[in-house]
């Protein structure tokens, strides 16, 4: 079991003001964040990052979405991250996700969803190494 996961905060959370909010409830439930930075994702790179659901209906628009401003990727960590993360956030889609999570909370639809989180320990870390270099982490945090 991994402790690490990637989030994304989505160009709907950081045009709604949420990033603070979002950044505190995932600070609560005690993750601790071990990289951070804000982007705007090219086609290239949210087309590589979501290659798993190239034959998905949806992949075209998701990849407009995730263009259409900036994000905010943070790897975290915590013990059993990626199971505790997902909890956190709630179903993909948000009608369907539990009171409490943050998607629950604060997203639109399926699609303007606010935060990713990884699904797998083997996805975290490509994820991970999509947005942070191992450089930039152990300038950080010595990892
Ligand atoms: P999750 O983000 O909960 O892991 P995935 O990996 O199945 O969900 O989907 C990745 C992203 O694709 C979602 N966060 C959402 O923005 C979008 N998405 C997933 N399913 C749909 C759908 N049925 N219609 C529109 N967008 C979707």
């Amino acid at each position: 079991m991994s402790n690490r996961t990637l989030a994304i905060l989505k160009p709907d959370c950081v045009e709604k003001n949420l990033i603070g909010k979002v950044i505190t409830h995932i600070q609560e439930a005690g993750f601790k964040v071990i990289g951070m930075k804000m982007v705007r994702l090219t086609k290239d790179s949210a087309g590589g990052f979501y290659e798993i659901h190239k034959e998905r209906p949806f992949y075209n628009d998701l990849l407009t979405y995730m263009t259409s401003g900036p994000c905010v990727p943070i790897a975290l960590e915590k013990e059993n991250a990626v199971e505790d993360f997902r909890k956190l956030i709630g179903a993909t889609d948000p009608s369907k996700a539990q009171d409490g999570t943050i998607r629950k909370m604060y997203a639109d639809n399926i699609e303007r969803n606010i935060v990713h989180g990884s699904d797998s320990d083997e996805n975290a870390a490509k994820e991970i190494s999509h947005f942070f270099t191992r450089k930039e982490l152990l300038e950080i945090n010595g990892f």
